[in-house]
This record gives C-alpha cells, sequence and structure tokens, in this order.
C-alpha cells in the first residue's frame, strides 16, 4: 500500500528536526526565515485552540473508498489502490461515474466526532490520486463535475461544523497520479506520466486549488499538506544542496505566504515539503517521551484499523482502551492525537469505527478535564501510566495523574498500593479520584524531591483511572 515506511519516517525525522536547519543555510532559507520571524510555534497564539483540542479525526475519503481495497481478488488495499493494484489510469478515473455517496450527511459525521470527544476534523480534500473531494475550477476531476453525486461534501461539512463550533482542516496531496504536470519522477508513480510534465506549472494548478479550499469554505483552521517530503532524495550531491533545491521546487515558502494571507489564522503542518511550520506530524506511532515535545508542536496521526480508506476486509480495529491510552500518552507530552476513519463510498462512516470512538469518547467525555486545556506532564513518564498538568488559578499546580494498572484487590486483601511522582520539590495539597461520586480522596506526602500518593479500593475507572494531585505553587523540579 504505501511506500517502505522505513524510509518515508526517515524523510520526516530529516525534514521534521534537519530541514529547518539546513534550510537555514540557504537563500531560500532568507525568506523562512521572514516568514518565521512571527514564528514560534510553541507559544503562538494561532495555537492555542489547537493545544487545547488535542483529539482530532482525520478523515480518508475518495474514489478509493469505491473499490474499499479489493481489486482482481487482492483485499489490501487502501488509498493507495490506483498505484498498488496498478489500474489502468482511465479505469480508475471510470470510478468517478460510480461514486454517489447518498447517505453522505455531513451533521451526522459532525455528531459522531462530538461524540468521540473530538474537537477539529482534519478530511482529504485531494488524496495522491487527483480527485478533488471538492468543487474546482481547475480541473473537472471533482466530485461535482464527473460524479453523478453532484454535491460538494466539504461545503456541507464546513456548514456542518461551522453550526456547533467544530474545526475543520483540509488534507490536501502535492503528490498528485493524475494531473498531466506532475511528473512521474517525483514519485515514481504516475497513472498517465508525461515526460514534458513542468512542476511550475503543477505548482500553479496547487496554488489556484488551495486558493479555492481558502476562499470558499469560511474559516479553515488547518491545512494538513501531504507528501511534499516524498519527493525523490537526489542520486549524489549533499542533503544541503536538496534541501536548498527542495523549497524551491515546491515554491513551498510563496505557498506559505499565500496560505497566510488569504487565512492568517491558519495552522500549517510538516508536510509542504521543507520542514516543521508549526507543527510535526509523527505516523501511525506515539513519540517516546522527550522525543518530539521538547522541539516542536507535534500530532500523532494514527488509523482507527490497518487502512486509511476504507477497505471492508478490514479486521485490524484499535480498542477504545487503545484509542483512550494513545490519546493519554499524546496528551502527556503536550502533542495532539489525529485519529482516522474511512467513511465508506455510500457516505456513512463504518458503524464499527463509529462504535469504538463512541466508546472512548464515553471515557473522554468523563474525564475530559484531565485532557483538554491541560499541558505536559512536569517529569518524565512514571511507569504506572502518564501525566497531564495544568495550573490553577490559586497559582497552585494541578497534575492529573493517569493511571492505567490498578491492582485488583479481594475482599480480603482489598486494594492498596502507591504511586510515585518522581523529581517535584512541591508539597502535595490533595489527591483524590476525578471521577469517583462521592469524591474519593487519598493520602500524599513530599519524601526527599519525590511525592508518595497512597491508593486503595476499587479502580474508579477500568480502562484509565485519574487521580488529580494538587501540587502548592508552581512547580519546582528536585535539583539534580
Ligand atoms: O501516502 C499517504 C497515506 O496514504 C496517508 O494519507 C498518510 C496519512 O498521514 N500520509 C501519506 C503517508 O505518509
Amino acid at each position: 500500500m504505501n511506500k517502505p515506511r522505513k524510509k518515508r519516517v526517515s524523510h520526516w525525522i530529516l525534514f521534521g528536526i534537519m530541514g529547518p536547519l539546513i534550510a537555514v543555510m540557504s537563500i531560500q532559507a532568507q525568506q523562512l526565515i521572514e516568514i518565521r520571524s512571527d514564528w514560534n510555534p510553541t507559544m503562538d497564539n494561532r495555537m492555542e485552540w489547537w493545544h487545547d483540542a488535542k483529539y482530532g479525526m482525520f478523515i480518508h475519503w475518495g474514489l478509493y473508498s469505491i473499490p474499499s481495497g479489493e481489486w482482481n481478488g487482492e483485499t489490501t488495499y487502501g488509498e493507495w489502490i490506483m498505484r498498488g493494484a496498478d489500474i489502468p489510469y482511465k479505469e480508475y478515473e471510470g470510478l468517478a461515474n460510480k461514486f454517489n455517496p447518498v447517505k453522505f450527511n455531513a451533521d451526522e459525521w459532525v455528531q459522531i466526532a462530538q461524540e468521540a470527544g473530538m474537537k477539529y476534523i482534519v478530511i482529504t480534500s485531494k488524496h495522491h490520486d487527483g480527485f478533488c473531494m471538492f468543487d474546482s475550477k481547475y480541473t473537472d476531476y471533482d466530485i461535482i463535475d464527473r460524479t453523478p453525486f453532484g454535491r460538494d461534501p466539504l461545503k456541507e461539512l464546513a456548514d456542518a461544523c461551522a453550526k456547533v463550533g467544530m474545526h475543520l482542516g483540509f488534507y490536501y496531496s502535492i503528490t498528485d497520479w493524475h494531473h498531466p504536470h506532475f511528473a512521474e519522477k517525483w514519485h515514481g508513480y504516475h497513472g498517465n506520466p508525461n515526460p514534458e510534465a513542468d512542476l511550475d506549472v503543477y505548482v500553479e494548478f496547487m496554488q489556484n486549488q488551495l486558493r479555492e479550499l481558502l476562499t470558499n469554505y469560511g474559516p479553515i483552521k488547518i491545512l494538513w499538506f501531504d507528501d511534499g517530503g516524498s519527493f525523490m532524495m537526489p542520486s549524489d550531491g549533499p542533503v544541503e544542496a536538496y534541501m536548498e533545491e527542495h523549497p524551491a521546487l515546491l515554491h513551498s515558502v510563496e505557498t506559505m505566504n499565500m496560505v497566510r494571507s488569504l487565512q492568517p489564522d491558519i495552522i500549517i503542518n510538516d508536510r509542504l515539503g521543507y520542514g516543521t511550520t508549526d507543527f510535526m506530524t509523527p505516523e501511525q506511532f506515539v513519540p517516546e517521551p522527550g522525543s518530539y515535545s521538547a522541539v516542536h508542536n507535534f500530532e500523532s496521526c494514527l488509523t482507527i484499523n490497518g487502512a486509511w480508506g476504507h477497505n471492508k476486509s478490514e479486521v485490524n480495529w484499535k480498542s477504545p482502551k487503545e484509542i483512550i491510552h494513545e490519546l493519554v500518552q499524546n496528551a502527556s507530552m503536550g502533542g495532539n492525537y489525529l485519529l482516522n476513519v474511512g467513511p465508506m463510498s455510500n457516505g456513512k462512516i463504518d458503524p464499527v469505527d463509529t462504535e469504538i470512538l463512541r466508546g472512548a469518547g464515553k471515557w473522554i467525555h468523563r474525564n475530559a478535564e484531565a485532557i483538554f486545556s491541560t499541558q505536559a506532564g512536569p517529569v518524565p513518564q512514571p511507569d504506572w501510566g502518564r501525566i497531564t498538568s495544568r495550573p490553577l488559578s490559586n497559582g497552585n499546580t494541578r497534575l492529573y495523574l493517569h493511571v492505567f494498572d490498578w491492582p485488583r484487590g479481594s475482599r480480603s486483601q482489598p486494594t492498596q498500593f502507591a504511586i510515585t511522582v518522581a523529581g517535584l520539590e512541591n508539597q502535595p495539597v490533595q489527591a483524590y479520584a476525578l471521577t469517583t461520586i462521592p469524591r474519593r480522596s487519598y493520602s500524599a506526602e513530599q519524601n526527599k524531591g519525590s511525592i508518595v500518593i497512597k491508593l486503595n479500593g476499587r479502580r474508579p475507572d477500568i480502562v484509565n483511572s485519574v487521580v488529580v494531585l494538587d501540587l502548592e505553587g508552581s512547580i519546582r523540579k528536585r535539583k539534580m
């Protein structure tokens, strides 16, 4: 389905961490510095809602949803099926004639996201196959001109999000296997390769479409570029030269300038092709504590099962518990979690996805205080779970101790155990279970630079028990 992850992950690590550093040396970087003079992703107020939101719905929906992973008896494809199954260009285009998602209901999708506890939605406006899920006047290869559906789902989704205050973002693939001026050499594949392809012509097309997406659909909060970094590495020459050439190739800086001029508050990810702008996008994994959060904002994007686009043969779904833990792990490092669903070609989100999201949503809504608008935990993550935190208006600090494994006691031996928050000199003020009614308090004491919390009784939650620990004043780390 996708390129070997090792190569792709190495690209992102290169761009995400090395990109800005290397790019700084290039003339192109002068422009980057100009743009970035107002850029301080950890503090920039454009990022405030995003940091508070923590949890979003990623949606991969397009022509690939029709075969739903299956082609000529093979059932392991996803959104890359055009390339993976080597479907002839005209045959793949022909799928558009069958795309008629009459059961699509944008309000229903937004409601599913809300019940899940999600605060924003990022939907594919155009994936690598080049088919536009919106009305574009720069191509007729779009949902209005080529399908019996004849409606603009992105417009309907934008309206549904606006009604309830759900933030909306667009995913846009720089790679385009359909456009005659996106060259095969840049992705190693094109459905109808053109030896005369002129990338500048394609970039102009891309910029025109971005104008459409950022002008015709109201406030767009996130622009989620993809595959800007997948351009082939040069066969020779230093990475610095590649990094200099690469942003110029994509006119990345002028594109970012244009995007920000159209929607000044928009947040842009790291996949425009030269490294991190507002946030990094570790994919299909939750970063190790300390690996990303210290450098940049990050959002882990992961699938709810084994595929981005709908695959009717999929069986590897995540459980609500896994989703809750992935959310908490990201939040404990100050990161966001973008969880993907791939709706069916009839316009419905798969009922299995909905059920799982709803299941995780029950815990998320019940423990919302420990997730939304929180900050990373103040110390390296303990082995008993994860920590999120927030400053309190009285000057104290509140920690949320997410205890993943709460020992099961018995009638004869009721549960009694202690957990430690190491490395803090603060005095504890109080400790209690976040969700039990009546409130269940626990003892907590400062012990030579560690805070020991004595827990007892039944676990407050079967998946993740949150203990509130209030500390006097702001965080004071133990001097090593
Ligand atoms: O190739 C795409 C893939 O289909 C999917 O859209 C993911 C989502 O982040 N992005 C690329 C792989 O990194």
